[in-house]
């Protein structure tokens, strides 16, 4: 295994220590000190380093073995390993360091620097280097790049050679290099920018025998992989080729490695079918071809492959039938995902699969409209995930003792059960029930339960007891059911909770003054919510999409609206964007939340008094919607900065005064309404404010200019009534939707890519999730994260 190779050498390592520290101890050595030069030459490397959490403040002290990530040989007094990984370290990584004599292990990986410096007599070393293992991954800078890995050559000794994250696009020898170092075991090149596999030019001289891993994953090789190459790497046992742009159809040689363990080639562009012979690998264990262009037929050899583990061949264009002789060998079986596929399962209704899993996923598969009966034989489930997979009908017992099982996550999104699942308790973190049909009150969920979408069904009720100590939960999605009560009450004690959707209920109270800090995003659309909106709602700095429409809400807006900080800044971190639709009256209109696009609404309630004009500096807010209120005020010349509006509707409340020529500013304003107010004045000329049609501006008797007609003589408004009705305002809530909306928006609701790996605050967040699926770890292509942190 990837984790037990390096594992090992640690291991080894600290044997070796071991036994030094003993003879040390044996013959009452005093206290090592550090040796002179060594010591120079990690204080010139510590010199180009920005240490803002002075985590290696320590280094000036006179003995440089006491030094954090410092560890010296007891008995020479040399460095020998430099452990600083994940220590915030920025600015400058300077490989002087590698001038240390004795140093066998560096590793900095997971930090923030943001320049890579090589002295040039790095290629003059002179010392034979002992250096075995090498880890500079996952840096942060945007600007991490070597032109060349020249330097590596004196380095024969690495074993582990780990540049993941640093810009090698410059070296298209980078295989040649890497051939050069005769113990390499593990090679982890993931986003390198690589794009070269010397395809054109002879690789048959290439030494890469010694090779055990290999990650090229998230590189851009745009091209097919040459089809001798594995012929080369014979000790290949753990292969990762995720999303790196590779062509062509699966090579020949590749079937020929059998000792391989792990393949991962998913997330490219192969084409063509699985050849039969795939079942020649014997040991392979963990199997992920998923997202590609494959089709034909899945061979039956597949079968033969009893060592696998993991199995992920979704979203290819098979057109195959898949019947329980597929999987009759398959007892080791943990993990299936056969997701997007249009393959036809032909498993017998009394069907007991030789496997019990813990991942399972066919969603966007054919399985309904019975829930498949053999999935009710599997014990282990962690997760499940069945969406949109026309599911109608469930065995009311069988299906209840699944899903109260499993622990980690549960997707039945987008099906039409109809059950009544209030009597059921839900153990798992992660909660999707949404579109479907589920009726009666909400099931009991776990005190753990992090993440609920229970949106699109026809639950109704209260809120139960026990969903009002879930002091995990972050995201509470509850859209469009028939829930009532004073939900708010109980949801104010969630100190974690980032999203809160609760629109299309029938919820009442009001919005109590103490809330989680971290709400991201608040929605109450179309609720029975009254009473003032309080003013600690506007202190919440991470809100960014606020939703208060159609609700009976009154009183003023407070000043304090301009400590949303989030609709002020340009940067803001979210977990993930949601995107749903919505049916109002026959018409489909797409919701959207994501933070690009921050939104205040506040449209139709009873909101009364001066709109401060604190509102009008909130210069990121891209939609903003008062209309249908009794609201007071002018707008500001301040309008002007607010550049990102795309959406702006005032309509149907009592502004007054001249619109400012500043508005016509706002270049990418596609929806503008400020019908029904008292303006008055001429509407500037010369902008894109005449490329409204009239409506934009009718109802306002005293305003002036195109395209307004008629302007000159004083418009009687004898109907001093807000010309409000239902149909409208849901009109213009449609069309001020689909404005601004980004083309190829297409991040699915709980879709995890790839990609995710590389951004350190959502790698966290993902192994958070994805803790305690074992081996799903295993599949996804970084194995190297966590090699000596887990098993
Ligand atoms: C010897 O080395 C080990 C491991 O590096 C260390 O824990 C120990 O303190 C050292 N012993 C002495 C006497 O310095
Ligand atoms: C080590 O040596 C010093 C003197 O050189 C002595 O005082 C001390 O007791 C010795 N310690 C041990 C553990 O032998
Ligand atoms: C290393 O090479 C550089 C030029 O490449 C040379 O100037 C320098 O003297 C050499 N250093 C040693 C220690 O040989
Ligand atoms: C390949 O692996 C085997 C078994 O671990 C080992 O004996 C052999 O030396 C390796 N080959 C190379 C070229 O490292
Ligand atoms: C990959 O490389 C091709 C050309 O070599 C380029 O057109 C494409 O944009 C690159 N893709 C990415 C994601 O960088
Ligand atoms: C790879 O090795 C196999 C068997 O060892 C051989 O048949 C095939 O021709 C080789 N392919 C290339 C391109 O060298
Ligand atoms: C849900 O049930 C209602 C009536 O009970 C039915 O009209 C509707 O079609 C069902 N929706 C789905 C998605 O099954
Ligand atoms: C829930 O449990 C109660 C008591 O055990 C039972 O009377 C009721 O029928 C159950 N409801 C459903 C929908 O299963
Ligand atoms: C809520 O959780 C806290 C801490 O876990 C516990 O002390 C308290 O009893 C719980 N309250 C309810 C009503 O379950
Ligand atoms: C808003 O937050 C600030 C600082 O966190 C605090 O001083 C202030 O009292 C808060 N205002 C309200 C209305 O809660
Ligand atoms: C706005 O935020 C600032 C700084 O956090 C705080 O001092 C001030 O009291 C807040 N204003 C209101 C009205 O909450
Ligand atoms: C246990 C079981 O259902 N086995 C069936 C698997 O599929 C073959 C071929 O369709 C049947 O003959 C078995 O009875």
């Amino acid at each position: 295994m990837t984790i037990l190779t390096s594992q090992m050498t640690l291991f080894l390592f600290m044997l070796l220590s071991i036994t030094t520290f003993h003879k040390t101890m044996c013959s009452n050595h005093t206290v090592v000190q550090c040796n002179e030069k060594d010591r120079e030459i990690l204080l010139n490397f510590k010199q180009g380093i920005h240490d803002t959490f002075g985590r290696i403040s320590i280094w000036s002290e006179k003995d440089c073995c006491a030094w954090e990530g410092v560890h010296c040989d007891n008995t020479t007094e040399r460095v020998t390993k430099l452990d600083l990984h994940l220590k915030d370290l920025k600015g400058e990584m300077s490989l002087c360091i590698l001038e240390l004599e004795f140093l066998s292990y560096l590793d900095l990986s997971m930090n923030h620097f943001d320049v890579i410096s090589i002295p040039v007599t790095q290629h003059n070393i002179t010392h034979s280097s002992s250096l075995f293992y090498l880890d500079l991954s996952f840096n942060e800078g945007p600007n991490l790049h070597m032109d060349n890995l020249d330097w590596l050559s004196p380095h024969s000794s690495l074993k582990y050679l780990i540049l993941s994250g640093i810009d090698l696009h410059k070296e298209s020898n980078w295989l040649q290099v890497v051939s050069t170092l005769p113990s390499l075991l593990e090679l982890q090149l993931t986003d390198c920018k690589l794009n070269n596999f010397m395809f054109n030019s002879s690789f048959e001289y290439l030494n890469l025998s010694s090779i055990v891993i290999l990650n090229l994953s998230l590189n851009n090789f745009t091209s097919h992989l040459p089809n001798g190459f594995f012929n080369l790497t014979k000790n290949l046992t753990y292969l990762y080729l995720h999303e790196s742009n590779i062509h062509g159809e699966i090579p020949s040689s590749l079937l020929n490695l059998q000792i391989l363990r792990h393949l991962d080639l998913s997330k490219n562009n192969l084409q063509g079918s699985i050849p039969d012979r795939i079942g020649q690998l014997p040991n392979i264990q963990h199997l992920d071809l998923s997202m590609n262009m494959l089709s034909g037929f899945i061979p039956s050899t597949l079968g033969n492959l009893s060592s696998l583990i993991s199995l992920s061949i979704g979203s290819n264009n098979f057109s195959a039938e898949i019947s329980n002789l597929t999987f009759s060998k398959h007892s080791s079986l943990v993990s299936l995902d056969m997701s997007n596929s249009n393959v036809a399962f032909q498993f017998d209704l009394d069907w007991v699969p030789p496997f019990q899993l813990s991942h399972l996923s066919l969603s966007n598969t054919n399985q309904g409209p019975n829930f498949p009966s053999w999935i009710y034989t599997q014990k282990s489930l962690q997760d499940l995930d069945l969406s949109s997979s026309g599911i109608s009908f469930v065995d009311r017992n069988k299906f209840s003792s699944l899903v109260e099982r499993i622990p980690n996550e549960l997707i039945l999104t987008n099906n039409s059960i109809a059950e009544d699942i209030s009597n059921l308790t839900l153990n798992c973190l992660f909660l999707r029930l949404d579109h479907n049909n589920f009726t009666g009150g909400l099931p009991n969920i776990s005190p753990m339960t992090t993440h609920v979408d229970v949106s699109f069904n026809s639950f109704s009720g209260e809120i139960p007891h026990s969903w009002k100590n879930l002091t995990d939960l972050q995201y509470i999605i509850l859209c469009r059911n028939r829930l009532s009560g004073e939900v708010l009450v109980h949801l104010a004690n969630l100190k974690d909770l980032r999203y809160m959707f609760l629109g299309e209920n029938e919820f009442y109270g009001t919005i109590p003054t103490m809330m989680s800090q971290y709400l991201q995003v608040v929605i109450l659309r179309s609720n029975q919510f009254e009473g003032n909106i309080p003013p600690q709602l506007f202190n919440l700095t991470s809100l960014f999409h606020l939703d208060l429409a159609h609700n009976k809400f009154s009183g003023s807006l407070p000043n304090s609206v301009y400590n949303l900080t989030q609709m002020n800044t340009n940067h803001v971190y979210v977990w993930r964007p949601v995107t749903f639709n919505l049916f109002t009256k026959g018409q489909e209109y797409v919701y959207q939340v994501r933070p690009e696009r921050r939104t205040i609404d506040l449209s139709a309630n009873s909101l009364s008094g001066e709109v401060p004009l604190e509102l009008f500096r909130l210069v990121q807010v891209q939609t903003l919607n008062l209309s249908h209120n009794n609201l007071i005020g002018t707008i500001p010349k301040d309008i002007g900065r607010m550049k990102n509006m795309e959406s702006l509707d005032l309509s149907s409340n009592k502004f007054y005064g001249e619109i400012p020529q500043s508005m016509s500013l706002l270049t990418f304003l596609g929806y503008l309404n400020l019908s029904y107010n008292n303006f008055d004045g001429k509407i500037p000329t010369g902008t894109q404010l005449q490329s409204f049609n009239e409506s934009s501006y009718i109802g306002n008797p005293k305003l002036c200019g195109a395209p307004v007609t008629n302007c000159t003589t004083e418009e009687e408004n004898p109907n001093t009534e807000k010309p409000f009705t239902q149909i409208e305002d849901e009109d213009s809530i449609r069309e001020s939707m689909y404005l601004g909306m980004g083309i190829g928006f297409a991040v699915g609701f709980w879709g995890i890519s790839g990609s995710l790996f590389l951004i350190r605050k959502w790698r966290h967040a993902y192994f958070r999730f994805i803790d305690g699926v074992g081996d799903k770890l295993y599949v996804t292509l970084i194995p190297k994260l966590n090699n000596f942190g887990k098993n």
